[in-house]
């Protein structure tokens, strides 16, 4: 996520922080690469002069110049400024104190609408709500399928109408979520490319009809200042309770993101980092200031961590890891967990402190890839007894999986490592105290309801 921008603004600061002392010249000048990096990634130029000011108002006085390590401090008030200008972050979802909460989602053509209403549907889904959501674009006939699959894939039903207007199909929408006892109504609205007056009033109609609690536009991040500007526009119109950024994972610069809340005052609320269901992230103004200067959001590592993984096998794993159980077959269950997290490098990107090292490193997720296949090729009995693998067990493995032999060699002895790593806890006690219940405690709630945690 902005990698260009995140590379030169700690450039530039890496060179302030590698003086011992610093001058109001330094300074100055230090400052002038900053604002080149926020120009170069289309921050909007009135935000950059503003930013640019109140940090420099800031690093040069004598507070800053006099103290120990003057350029550690400027990154402090960099950072600081960052969060201001990136807004508060974790504002949650309004919640109707009767009836369903209906989210209006809004935007332009393409911007991501119905995808993140999907992962909006699939968030509340999994925090136990009762989604619904409503096919209101009537525009494209591909725009309603498109909602159809997805709401069968996550499993939240889709209202939708054959014909009718957006307007009147909401508030039948809303009507039966009441008699159905479905607690959200998200209504996946049209956009055209531009914005025009027809869009506008069918938008303002819905609106108006179903008086909604959450009036969210989804702008797409990659179109940087168009993308504000759109947010200018649909709020005059809509009064806009907040903005989700979509598009995040791909090669926005990050000027969509830095200037949308001081140009239009509205708060992002969520970002969208990729095209599947579960890639909807809460926003944290503080976590993405720290990911834009290469020092790792912690706030959403474990969130995120959270949400990929599956309760019920977690626990099933915690059992079998504390009763010297293991086989191929839990480690396999474990490469499994491990893939569906994503990319290797995305969620490195978050550990404070890697950031700014794995630019330009690219991870052999191949490897995950490549030991599942082999576990693929082994026979249950050579998994569930790793033991039987002789070196002729293992050839035949290793020309079934389409690798080597030394290949097959490094997984059994990677699993037995593992092994023995976890007697030596278990006997200590460290493996308890750490895979306790308390362990597991805020995993998507749902599903940890149904797993029958064991007590110890
Ligand atoms: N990489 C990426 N693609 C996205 C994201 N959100 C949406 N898309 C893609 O953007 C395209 C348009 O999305 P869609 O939801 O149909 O947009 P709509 O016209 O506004 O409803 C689709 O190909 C989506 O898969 C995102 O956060 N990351
Ligand atoms: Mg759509």
């Amino acid at each position: 996520m902005f990698e260009s921008l995140s590379e030169s603004l700690t450039k530039a600061l890496d060179r302030l922080t590698a003086r011992g002392r610093l001058t109001e010249v330094n300074i100055r000048e230090g400052m002038r690469e900053v604002r080149r990096a926020l120009l170069e990634a289309d921050v909007h130029y009135k935000v950059v002069k503003d930013f640019i000011d109140r940090v420099t108002e800031k690093a040069v006085g004598d507070e800053v110049i006099k103290s120990i390590r003057p350029g550690q401090q400027i990154v402090k008030i960099v950072k600081d400024e960052l969060v201001q200008l990136l807004g508060p972050g974790r504002i949650p979802l309004a919640k109707s104190p009767s009836g369903p909460t209906v989210i209006l989602v809004a935007g332009l053509q393409g911007s991501g609408k119905t995808t993140t209403c999907a992962k909006l549907a699939k968030m509340l889904d999994r925090k136990g709500g009762q989604p619904l959501l409503v096919a209101a674009d009537t525009q494209r006939p591909a725009a309603v399928e498109q909602l159809k699959v997805l709401g069968e894939q996550i499993g939240v039903p889709v209202y939708s109408e054959p014909g009718g207007r957006p307007p009147r199909i909401c508030e039948r929408a809303v009507r039966q979520a009441k008699e159905t006892d479905r607690d959200y109504v998200i209504l996946d609205t049209a956009g055209r490319l531009h914005i025009d007056e027809r869009l506008m009033a069918e938008v303002k109609e819905i609106a108006d009809r179903v008086e909604p609690h959450e009036v969210l536009l989804v702008c797409d991040a990659m179109t940087g200042q168009d993308a504000v500007q759109s947010a200018k526009e649909f709020d005059a119109q809509l009064s806009l309770t907040g903005v989700i950024l979509t598009k995040m994972d791909g090669d926005a610069r990050g000027g969509a993101a830095l200037s949308v809340r001081a140009v239009t005052g509205k708060v992002i609320r969520y970002i969208g980092t990729g095209e599947k269901a579960a890639a909807l992230e809460e926003f944290h103004a503080e976590g993405m200031a720290s990911r834009i200067l290469g020092m790792g959001d912690v706030v959403s590592l474990v969130e995120k961590a959270q949400s990929a993984i599956d309760v019920e096998e977690a626990t099933r794993l915690r059992d079998r890891l504390l009763a010297d159980t293991l086989n191929m077959e839990d480690f396999r269950a474990q490469l499994r967990q491990l893939r569906k997290l994503g990319s290797l490098k995305d969620w490195l990107g978050l550990v404070p402190g890697l950031g700014s090292q794995l630019k330009g490193m690219d991870f052999d997720e191949k490897e995950i890839w490549k030991f599942e296949a082999i576990i693929n090729s082994m026979t249950p009995r050579e998994r569930r007894q790793p033991d039987v693998l002789n070196p002729s067990r293992r050839a035949r493995i290793a020309s079934g999986s389409g690798t080597q032999v030394v290949e097959v060699n490094r997984l059994v002895k990677e699993f037995k490592h593992m092994k023995k790593m976890l007697k030596g806890m278990r006997k200590s006690g460290a493996l308890e105290s750490m895979m306790g219940p308390g362990a597991l405690k805020g995993m998507g709630k749902k599903k940890a309801k149904k797993s029958k945690l064991r007590r110890w």
